[in-house]
């Protein structure tokens, strides 16, 4: 990995820049996958580089949902693996989560090296798609493939950076989609239950914090968060955000300006 600088004003955008590098060289993250990255990043500098408050109430909808769940799956995807391993581990386990390594573009050895990137936090781990049975019904081959024992029979699933093929196949399935997606036009964002316009590097540890306090809350608080919980007001909430900080920046100027505001 190239050594950073701290001292550098973009040093953490670079630094998980390189953690994707380093992934797609130990071949965990598919080469569309540095493509995805930087789809993100131009979408996570017009938000600011920040939790915005739709995506923090997001993540509360989320959780609460999470915790009511009976069979709760969180899916790892080669870009997760290269920028969020351990966040992952600990969000599932704070969870009761089961993990699934499921790929957009699915290889042995992906899935391989994904499993031993995860093992490397924890051991233990059980991890389930390392052989999948199942198919989700209007998906080709290998794009299609899932864990019986994971979101085959899960109720609730999270499918961070996600092809929105795939997430609408899974609310096809009667699945409650959660994802995590920077950019609030792609199809994902749009399919699923609740959509979390977030970096996941903020968003994973932020869910697992939130997750150690509402794991507290009653059945009645959990429902009554989701019962508030309005994802086509996050979205627009969302847009209004870009749009107005967009608009405030054009108005001050951005010319020779060190630091943006956020
Ligand atoms: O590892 P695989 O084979 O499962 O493939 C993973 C990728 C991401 C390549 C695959 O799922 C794919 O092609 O996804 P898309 O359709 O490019 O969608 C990924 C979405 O994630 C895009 O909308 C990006 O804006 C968004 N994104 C990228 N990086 C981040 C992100 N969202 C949150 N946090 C990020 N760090």
């Amino acid at each position: 990995m190239v050594e950073i600088p701290k001292s550098h004003p973009r040093y953490w955008s670079l630094y998980y820049r390189e953690k994707i590098i380093e992934g797609m060289e130990k071949g965990i993250t598919a080469k569309a996958g540095l493509i995805a990255h930087g789809r993100g990043e131009a979408f996570d500098y017009i938000i600011g580089e920040r939790t915005i408050e739709p995506a923090e109430r997001a993540m509360k909808a989320a959780v609460a949902k999470l915790l009511l769940a009976e069979h709760p799956v969180i899916s790892v995807n080669g870009n997760v693996a290269a920028l969020v391993p351990k966040e992952t581990i600990e969000l599932a386990k704070t969870l009761n989560a089961k993990l699934e390594i499921n790929l957009f573009y699915r290889t042995e050895e992906r899935v391989r090296a994904i499993a031993e990137e995860l093992r490397k936090y924890d051991p233990e781990i059980e991890l389930l798609g390392i052989n999948p049975t199942k198919r989700i019904p209007g998906l080709e081959h290998e794009r299609g493939k899932v864990d019986e024992k994971g979101i085959w029979r899960a109720d609730v699933v999270v499918v961070p950076l996600e092809d929105g093929d795939r997430t609408e196949a899974l609310v096809g399935m009667g699945k409650f989609v959660i994802t995590i997606d920077l950019n609030p036009l792609s199809r994902s964002a749009r399919m699923a239950d609740i959509t979390i316009v977030d970096n996941i590097v903020r968003a994973y540890p932020r869910m697992t914090e939130l997750a150690r306090k509402m794991k507290d809350y009653s059945r009645e608080e959990l429902l009554k968060i989701l019962e508030e919980y309005d994802n086509g007001k996050t979205l627009s909430d969302v847009l209004v955000h870009m749009r107005d900080r967009l608009t405030q920046l054009a108005e001050e100027g951005i010319w020779r300006k060190k630091e943006l505001e956020s």
